[in-house]
């Protein structure tokens, strides 16, 4: 069972996902070409020529961004902690790097360190900041893999030896506390290989945690699929890496946003089943977030911030049913929580619950509800809370249940 055995990864349920890197500038499109494919892989996709590749470094010139700016709202939408994309696939260091020019202060303009500068902000507003840095995969360098491409003629151990092992190595030397590294697509990774990357992290930081997708099954907590939801709950420590629309990367024809209220819903239930929702965000070429994705997750971070303590540090869900008709509940220690997503008219009820209940009240408000226990003919045990009169027609709102044992029991539903 996976287990970072560090409470606050546990804890956290919520962090912000940021890709950026040479690819926003290109946009999804590339001499009158698009992708609609997810658009940080454009090189791949569209085939695009190193040498020609290369040259949006002279563009890099990001006067819109501004990473105090971002890590300011990350905190008030209540996320716990923010992994920024060091190297993706396409092999820009977004960093100061000695080990390859390639880097947002030695091939461009602004000459900026971008990941010194995220680094900064968020010690000033005591976020956690991970890492995400592509292990494998490098469309740059003629050593790196390249997914869905001949890799035959590369020499990995080269590229480990030359890239990889030292650009870790800096990462996790020169910008202070990383919270996570986060790989991805372990391609033709052997163990003995990752092994040494763990190694080269744990040395360096032995608190900095190692998600899934280093390979080999030596991450200490399980990355889902990108934007997969496990169907039951999963024991152990986990992640979801998601997205607001399509893409990760910044795509200008990518408008096919989630509603806010989907998000929270998406939310709820991965907590529900024990994991942490990693929201992605995709800066444009001149770092300005979409206007679309602050509007999302203005109002996601309202449900948060008012229900905080229905999501932080809840536990994942003993026993179905944890999805009911208007909505999903989680846990925490002799707590019970009702996320309620469609108007209900009357009242809750709880079917197949055994525990004691002893108040039940609004989260947002404190304000205590009426509640009743009973049974069914047929001998089954629940718990109905009424709905107070002003919130009969809302959604978007949680009750709190106090309950005598730690946790919730449900009985085994009869033939
Ligand atoms: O960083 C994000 C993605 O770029 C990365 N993982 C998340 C967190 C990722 N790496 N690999 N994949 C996702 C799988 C990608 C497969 C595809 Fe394609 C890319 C399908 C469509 C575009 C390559 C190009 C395969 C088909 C076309």
């Amino acid at each position: 069972m996976a287990d970072t055995k560090q409470q606050w990864f546990k804890d956290a349920k919520f962090g912000l996902f940021i890709h950026w890197g040479l690819y926003a500038i290109l946009a999804g499109e590339y001499k009158g070409q698009k992708t609609d494919r997810i658009a940080e892989w454009i090189m791949n996709y569209l085939n695009i020529p190193r040498e020609e590749y290369e040259k949006l470094a002279e563009q890099f010139d990001p006067v819109n961004f501004d990473a105090e700016d971002i890590v300011k709202r990350a905190k008030a939408w209540g996320m716990r902690y923010i992994v920024f994309t060091s190297k993706h696939h396409e092999g820009f260091a977004m960093y100061h790097s000695e080990c390859s020019p390639y880097n947002s202060v030695d091939a461009t303009p602004c000459k900026r360190d971008i990941l010194k500068e995220l680094q900064l902000a968020c010690e000033k507003y005591d976020m956690k900041l991970g890492l995400y840095y592509s292990q494998a995969q490098d469309w740059h360098d003629p050593d790196g893999y390249v997914a869905k491409k001949d890799n035959s003629h590369i020499n990995y151990r080269n590229y480990l030896d030359r890239k990889c092992l030292p650009q870790l190595r800096e990462i996790l030397t020169n910008y202070g506390k990383i919270a996570i590294l986060w790989f991805d697509t372990p391609m033709g990774t052997t163990p003995e290989e990752s092994v040494e990357m763990v190694k080269l992290v744990k040395e360096l930081q032995p608190e900095c945690i190692i998600n899934g997708r280093i390979g080999n099954e030596l991450g200490e907590y399980m990355t889902t699929g990108d934007n997969f939801i496990p169907r039951l709950p999963y024991e152990g420590d986990w992640e979801v890496p998601a997205t607001l629309n399509d893409t990760w990367g910044f795509n200008k024809d990518d408008h096919n946003w989630k509603t806010p209220e989907e998000i929270i819903q998406l939310l709820v239930k991965i907590n529900s089943r024990g994991g942490n929702y990693l929201l992605n965000i995709g800066p444009d070429g001149t770092g300005k977030v979409p206007e679309k994705s602050f509007e999302i997750l203005d109002k996601v971070g309202a449900y948060v911030q008012a229900n905080q303590e229905a999501i932080f540090a809840t536990k994942r869900m003993p026993y179905e049913p944890y999805e009911l008709s208007w909505g999903v509940l989680t846990c925490k220690e002799h707590r019970l929580y009702a996320h309620i997503f469609r108007p209900v008219s009357s009242r809750i009820q709880i079917l197949n619950i055994e525990n004691t209940f002893k108040r039940a009240y609004l989260v947002e408000t404190g304000e205590e509800l009426v509640f009743e226990p009973g049974r069914t003919c047929e001998d089954d045990a629940y718990i109905e809370v009424e709905i107070p009169k002003a919130y009969q027609d809302k959604a978007y709102y949680c009750i709190g249940m106090e309950m005598e044992e730690e946790m919730p029991v449900f009985a085994p539903i009869h033939a």
